[in-house]
């Protein structure tokens, strides 16, 4: 079977964005949200990755039974188009109350306000047709260290994973880690600590992580172990593929742009474990650089796409004999240079 036919894709609607970054406005104009998942359809993506306002736009403004009937009028779109929603996750950074952070705010009030929003998102997912909720915890964390008590702010996170868990006895939730940005410390910034976290909670089975290459890369660790690491104990339930160039701002390049070797190993790391086979997605997490003039705003989308399922190939083809003779000799000069040649298309 071609690959494209056993794994399911899906992207957000940001990865479609405008072009600004904090020196600069937009470049390009916004297109519909109807347009952007005509694109979906066209390029062959399934599942759509959702923040809460992306589903219901101003759900601050609206009565509980107004924004739940709004997701449900999403959910038709999508099942007309038959597309789903992969995930929902709270968008715990842009309001004025989550300033400190949501979980971890040192304001009682403002984390209060960060679990309702974040079980309303819950209600947001169920009506859309999804069971995972992704927390990507952007701020929480510390600009200088001392601002928060780091141990309290475990234990708070925890106790609002446990809420959420009581709150529905369906829904899953995947934590997203990431290092910094926008805090210079940010809590949970690996997988291990994710995963840790799920241990810790009340129902371990429905806690796991999402990961994003560029994120472990901004933590300096290799995204296809931290892949590995979640796999082994069976808590992967998603990925963020991408690149990043070095420890810089977080780039969301396209899939295999900056380490195309990376890139590899991480398809290997997820075709050989079976990922996919329960239905995962192979998320991506992916901007359009700010160059592209409009008629460009899909293409690090489609090429992402295409660089996985090249690298798809390039893992089913490797010569295993021929690596396990270098295993068995502990010539990794000879492995090196044989993994090296096979990602150039060189046979010999
Ligand atoms: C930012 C994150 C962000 C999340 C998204 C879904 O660095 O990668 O884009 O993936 O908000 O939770
Ligand atoms: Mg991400």
């Amino acid at each position: 079977m071609a690959a494209d036919h056993e794994y399911r894709f899906s992207f957000g609607p940001w990865n479609i964005g405008e072009g600004a970054d904090p020196f600069g406005p937009e470049v390009r104009t916004p297109y519909t949200f109807a347009k952007k998942l005509d694109w979906f359809e066209s390029l062959g993506f399934e599942g759509v990755q959702f923040h809460d306002d992306d589903v219901v736009e101003n759900l601050e403004e609206l009565s509980p039974e107004k924004c739940l009937e709004k997701a449900r009028e999403v959910r038709k779109v999508l099942e007309d188009r038959s597309l789903v929603a992969e995930f929902v996750a709270p968008r715990l950074w842009f309001h004025p109350q989550t300033v400190d952070g949501g979980f971890t705010a040192n304001s009682a009030a403002d984390r209060q306000y960060a679990l309702d929003r974040t079980l309303r998102t819950i209600d947001i997912a169920r009506e859309v047709g999804t069971k995972a909720v992704v927390i990507w915890l952007a701020r929480e964390g510390t600009y200088i260290r001392e601002a928060k008590d780091a141990k309290l702010a475990y234990e708070r996170i925890l106790e609002t994973l446990n809420k959420m868990l009581a709150y529905d006895p369906e829904i899953s939730i995947w934590i997203e880690p990431k290092p910094n940005e926008p805090t210079d410390q940010a809590y949970v910034p690996t997988i291990g600590h994710a995963v840790a976290m799920a241990y810790q909670s009340d129902d371990p089975s429905r806690v796991g992580g999402l990961i994003e290459s560029a994120h472990a890369l901004l933590a300096g660790l290799d995204p296809a172990d931290e892949m590995a690491f979640a796999l082994a104990h069976d808590k992967l339930g998603s990925v963020h593929l991408n690149d990043q160039n070095g420890l810089k701002y977080d780039q969301d390049k396209s899939f295999g742009s900056a380490n195309l070797r990376s890139a590899f190993n991480q398809v290997r790391v997820l075709d050989e474990n079976g990922y996919g086979k329960r239905g995962e997605f192979i998320g991506l997490d992916v901007k359009v650089m700010r160059t592209q003039r409009q008629e460009g705003s899909v293409d690090h989308l489609v090429n992402s796409k295409a660089t996985f399922l090249h690298l798809v190939e390039k893992v089913r083809t490797l010569d295993k004999d021929l690596e396990r003779q270098y295993i068995e000799a502990r010539d990794y000069e000879a492995l090196d240079a044989y993994i090296l040649r096979h990602l150039m298309g060189i046979s010999s």
